[in-house]
């Protein structure tokens, strides 16, 4: 096994050399990239895995697995293939290769001018131009229940609003918090804060029982640069970062959910600007779209009692802490049990169950928004919520009408379990039951 690893690590040392130093991008760069989904069985397969995430091997890791019975996902370029199906072989994994995975890409050149005839369908992807249009004429047609508040501007400029839904603005109602799309991949994640505002504006059932006593705060992209970025080319569908030019490298971006300023960067990060993945930034809030977010949170910090930061895939719902896997809250039983309610909902939909834990339990990774909320802010549930789970970053359009509605459904106990813990105007709609009030501390996890 060691010898192994030692040949694995100087092999992939020489070819990191070559690729860093000689080639440039080609527009179908993923077309001749394989998938790889590796299934650890034992400690010394999680350990080799761990191998592949070193950005300097040109492997881009999708998905890190929760221990066994969970795949790491990877994406391997043409002069590594052999080698990683040598690894795998010689170590006896468990593992499925899909070759040409670019080609699987859905063409994402259809929009603007075909939309401009007819309704937003919540149901498709769509440009950040599109969804600022929807969402503008969304709150001029329902000026009693939405009101926007502009945020400011991400780095190159794009206008950012953040969409308020109240039966009443002036209630002081608890808030619920959802952003989206803090990845600019993970497409389904926008579409998923685009159907909650659209759902919980239209469906009249929704309004009675959703609406009640409760405010949605809801910003649909958090990184409209990075989406737009991945929207427009297949080579650039896989960009996961901001868009702000390093001042130290001449290098793009930063992962947001590695920027906010709770124990930033102790754990899950890189200090590499040119790192595509994990780069923390070069200092906490480094960003204007994590900066927008943070300050929505501080401006709201009395009244914002959930927050939940919706990312792709897995079909995870991950709760603080994040940046260790050492310890957990001392409210954890309260944050796991709702969201096991949440998961409960969304399987009786027909949809998967989520797998719930600390997000540190999962993979320790310090300087994300679910860590600030809770931990700085003090909103006392605070979630990341990994949607979909099949895929990987190419949900297809033609099944979120299916996946969508059922994700709605756990919302709903969101929802109500906010209703109830918190709203003067409590009424049930759904059987949540109401845990302790536990005071703040960690406890051994
Ligand atoms: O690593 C992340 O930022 C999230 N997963 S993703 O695949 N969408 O990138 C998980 C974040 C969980 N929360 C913290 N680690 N704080
Ligand atoms: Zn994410």
């Amino acid at each position: 096994m060691r010898n192994t690893m030692a040949r694995f690590l100087f092999v992939f040392g020489i070819l990191g050399l070559w690729t860093q130093a000689g080639c440039g991008e080609s527009n179908d760069k993923y077309d001749s990239y394989t998938l790889f989904r590796l299934y650890p069985k034992d400690e010394l397969q999680l350990d080799a895995i761990k191998l592949f995430e070193d950005p300097s091997n040109s492997i881009e890791v999708l998905k890190k697995s929760r221990g066994f019975n969970d795949s790491t996902d990877i994406l391997v370029p043409p002069e590594r293939l052999t080698l990683v199906e040598k690894i795998a072989k010689e170590n006896h994994f468990n593992y499925q290769a899909k070759n040409n995975y670019g080609k699987s890409f859905e063409s994402i050149e259809r929009e603007p001018r075909r939309r401009v005839l007819r309704a937003f369908n919540v149901f498709e992807y769509h440009s950040y131009a599109s969804i600022q249009e929807f969402i503008e004429s969304m709150a001029s047609k329902h000026p009693e229940l939405i009101k926007l508040q502009p945020l400011g501007l991400s780095y190159q400029g794009r206008k950012m609003k953040l969409v308020k839904i109240s039966q009443n603005h002036n209630a002081g109602n608890p808030i619920i918090f959802i952003d989206a799309g803090i990845h600019a991949r993970e497409w389904v994640a926008p579409a998923m804060a685009l159907y909650l505002i659209q759902r919980l504006v239209m469906d009249p059932e929704a309004r009675k029982y959703d609406l009640r006593g409760v405010d949605w705060y809801i910003l649909p992209v958090v990184n409209p640069d990075g989406y737009e970025y991945t929207r427009s080319g297949k080579t650039h569908r896989m960009w996961r970062k901001t868009r702000s030019k390093s001042a130290f490298a001449d290098c793009y971006g930063v992962d947001g959910n590695r920027n906010y300023g709770f124990y930033w960067a102790v754990s899950g990060v890189s200090k590499n600007p040119c790192d595509t993945e994990t780069y923390a930034g070069h200092k906490p809030f480094s960003e204007p779209e994590t900066q927008m977010v943070r300050d929505v949170m501080l401006a709201n910090a009395d009244r914002l009692k959930l927050y939940v930061s919706l990312h792709a895939y897995g079909q995870y719902l991950v709760y603080p802490w994040g940046y260790t896997a050492d310890y957990l809250p001392q409210q954890w039983k309260k944050l796991d049990e709702l969201a096991r309610n949440v998961s409960v909902a969304v399987q009786r939909a027909g949809g998967r169950p989520f797998r719930v834990m600390s997000a540190g339990q999962w993979y320790p990774a310090a300087g994300g928004s679910d860590d600030f909320a809770f931990g700085a802010v003090h909103v006392p549930y605070s979630y990341t919520m990994e949607l979909t789970d099949g895929f990987e970053f190419l949900f297809p359009e033609s099944h979120l009408s299916t996946v969508l509605p059922q994700f709605y459904e756990g919302f709903k106990v969101f929802g109500s379990r906010i209703r109830n813990e918190f709203s003067k105007r409590r009424c049930a709609r759904h059987d949540d039951v109401v845990g302790n009030d536990d005071d703040v501390g960690d406890v051994e996890g």
